[in-house]
Parts: structure tokens; sequence; C-alpha cells
């Protein structure tokens, strides 16, 4: 087969299992108490999250597929090459992705495809959505972005394409998206591409609904991390006891997402040899989803160095694939 599984030397890093034990523990110590959302994404969470993207009031996957749809071909003709190296940080099930590398294939460009995602089950889902051949090549890096990219570069030549879809940005406050953006403009070549996917800031009730939606999927997916955590260091969090809580914070420009202890306990976790109170109703921080104006994504890219080529949006508006260069 075409498909190859790149993996890292490890270098006596921490594995993710001590990465995770770490998080837990500084993170359930704090004041507010917070977990990062980057753990979210089990083979359970990276599911959910699937199911998500297919949800009706989780617009901003439907939205981005209309643009992607829409460009594909375009995208192909502006970037005119015969052959490309199509990186992808945060690849998820690759139904986005195939949009794209399919609009370079039929204007007979070959594709090197190398997706990174921090999700190992993201690769299995992706090779049924994605199927290499002759002009296809598939090399598959479970990993961090940076790790991955790494990686990932130090085995090409072509003209690179890196996308970051879905926005995935989102994930990041200003400061840090910033910052990721200006890593990313110095680990690539001159002249080299990114497809950044940007949520664009809307009415309230709208963002609102796709962040609590009707099947209580993203509760769900929130509430899993409690059962990761569980399950990987013995914790004993009862979920019935948590509730899923997201809301639009207008200053940050954000929605924000929490789980909140719906009565006073404590709980206990093995690995840490810890006991973490809840006060009623304390909460814990999960997820930062940034939202954008045109303007934002203006600065971001004048502030990191690249250079806009086009801004694609679809009919209403709500979502923003926008092709930078190096
Ligand atoms: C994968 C980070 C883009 O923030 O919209 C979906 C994750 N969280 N529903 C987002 C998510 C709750 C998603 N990103």
């Amino acid at each position: 087969t075409h498909f190859r599984l790149l993996t890292q030397d490890s270098h006596g890093e921490n594995t993710q299992d001590d990465q995770l034990a770490i998080e837990v523990l500084t993170g359930l110590s704090a004041s507010p108490k917070h977990l990062s959302a980057k753990y979210f994404y089990d083979d359970i969470g990276s599911e959910i999250f699937q199911k998500i993207t297919q949800h009706e009031d989780y617009y901003l996957t439907a939205k981005e597929v209309e643009i992607l749809t829409r460009i594909s071909g375009q995208l192909a003709q502006l970037v005119d090459e015969q052959e490309i190296d199509i990186i992808e940080l945060g690849v998820g099930d690759g139904h986005k992705s195939k949009l794209i590398i399919d609009g370079f294939l039929q204007s007979g460009c070959k594709v090197n495809f190398y997706p990174i995602d921090i999700s190992e089950k993201a690769m299995v889902m992706l090779q049924e959505n994605i199927i290499p051949d002759d002009k296809l090549s598939i090399h598959g890096v479970v990993a961090e972005y940076f790790e991955g990219l790494k990686l990932v570069r130090s085995q090409s030549s072509n003209k690179q394409l890196v996308l970051f879809l879905g926005s995935n940005i989102g994930n990041f406050n200003r400061e840090q998206s910033q910052g990721f953006l200006r890593k990313l403009w110095m680990s690539l070549n001159a002249s080299d591409y990114i497809l950044i996917g940007y949520d664009l800031k809307k009415d309230v009730n709208k963002l609102t609904a796709a962040y609590n939606d009707r099947a209580g999927l993203t509760a769900q997916f929130n509430l899993n991390l409690l059962h990761r955590i569980n399950k990987e260091l013995g914790g004993n969090f009862q979920l019935e006891k948590f509730q899923h809580f997201g809301v639009y914070n207008p200053i940050l420009g954000a929605m924000e997402s929490y789980v909140l202890s719906t009565e006073k306990q404590d709980v206990y976790i093995e690995a840490l040899q810890r006991t973490f109170h809840f006060d009623a109703y304390e909460a814990i921080h999960l997820e930062y989803s940034f939202k954008f104006t045109q303007s934002d994504i203006e600065c971001l890219c004048q502030q990191t160095g690249f250079k806009v080529t086009k801004h694609f949006t679809d009919e209403q508006h709500d979502f923003v694939d926008s092709l930078w260069q190096v």
C-alpha cells in the first residue's frame, strides 16, 4: 500500500500519559481549575468530535465544506505545481482534506499528503476517506503539530501547502495564534502556502447553539475528558455529577467551555495520589474557541510575516478559509 505511518525516535521526552498526568495535576490544583482541550482527542473523543462535525447545530464543518468544494480547483490553479506536499495539522477524519487533494489531482498535480494528528484514531478514520494511489502518497504522523511538522519537513523537498482547517486555530488565544503562525512562517520556505480556516464572529445565538448542540454531543465530548482521566489515571469522577456549560465571551470574542461540579464533592485520582475538592458549581475551564473578524485575520497575517493570497468565504459569511504565502 501507499500508506505509511511515520514515527519519531523518542529522546526520553514525556510520553502522552505523563503529559496528561502533569496537565491534570497542575490544572486541577489551580484556581480557577482548568484542563487543556488538547486532551479531548482520545479514541472516544475523536469519534464524538466527528459526530459533532456532522450535526447541523455545529455549522462550522458544513460551511467549510461548502467553501472547499467550491474552491478546490481554483486552489490548485493558484498554487500551480507539478507535485506538491500537502501537510495537514489536526486532520480528523480527512473528508475536508480529500476535497482539496482531489482538486490538485484533477489538475494533474501529484500529491504527497502528510496528515499530522495527535490522535491515532484520526489516522484510522482518515484511511477510510482517502485512498492512496500512484498520484497520491500518504504519510500519516501521530504527533503534536510542530513535532510532526519537523519530522515531515525532514522528508520533503517539494513546494508545501500547510492546511490548518476547521478553526483549529480558535483553540489558541490571540497571542498564541500569533506565536503559532510566526513559528510556522519560520519553519517554511519562501513561497510555500498555508490555508487556514477561521470561524467568523456572528450572532451569539448561533454560536451558542453550535457549542450546546441539541443531541448533547458537545456535552459528551467535554465530559469524556473526565472519563479519560478515570480510565488512564484511575480517577473517580462521577460523570453524572458534572454538567457541560458553553458560553460566549464577547470581550474575548471566544466561546468558552466548562464542566461544572453540580455538587460539593471530592475526586480522587490514583495515579496522582491526590484528592481534588470541588465546591458546588465550581468550574473546570476546558476550551476556548476564538472567533474572528476579517480584520482580525488580516492583522494576524501582517503580524506574522505572511502575505494574503486570497480569502474564501461561504455564501452567508459564517466562515473563512484564507490562503497565505510565505
Ligand atoms: C476542533 C477546535 C475547531 O473549537 O469549534 C467543537 C472543537 N469544541 N465543539 C471548536 C469543538 C466543541 C472545535 N475545534
